[in-house]
């Protein structure tokens, strides 16, 4: 065998193992989801609500005509969430998306309440600002 087909034939082992680790378990309840429209100039739903503790994935979707984003930072620091995840957020906490592009973000919300904006010239001004409460 040469170094390439065994790399492959490696390549392959992992992604079989990967994906039989990634397949739900049908005992396992489905994770919660829950959509959040970004649009001009708002959030939808602009009052979120979670449950503390419950893992759940928010779904970003950018319906506007432009670039907006999801700032919150107290939100995204005080929620636990994979590394991967937290780093694609940064130290600010902002899903920031072009026009038409989505996000999943997968984490544990931590109770509290959390204000939410979006830090485009003159957007919060127009309506982008919302709050998350976790209960
Ligand atoms: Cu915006």
């Amino acid at each position: 065998m040469t170094v390439f087909k065994k790399r492959v034939a490696l390549a392959m082992a992992s992604l079989s193992l990967s994906l039989a680790f990634s397949a739900p378990l049908s005992a396992e309840p489905a994770l919660a989801a829950t959509r959040i429209v970004l649009a001009n100039f708002s959030f939808t739903p602009s009052d979120l609500r979670l449950e503390a503790g419950k893992p759940v994935t928010l779904h970003f979707v950018n319906e506007g005509s432009g670039g907006h984003n999801f700032v919150a930072p107290e939100f995204f620091a005080a929620a636990s969430m994979d590394e991967a995840v937290r780093s694609r957020l940064g130290k600010k906490g902002v899903v920031e998306l072009e026009k038409g592009a989505a996000l999943d973000v997968t984490l544990t919300p931590k109770a509290g309440t959390y204000p939410v904006k979006c830090t485009h010239f003159l957007h919060a001004g127009f309506g982008m600002t919302g709050t998350i409460t976790v209960r």
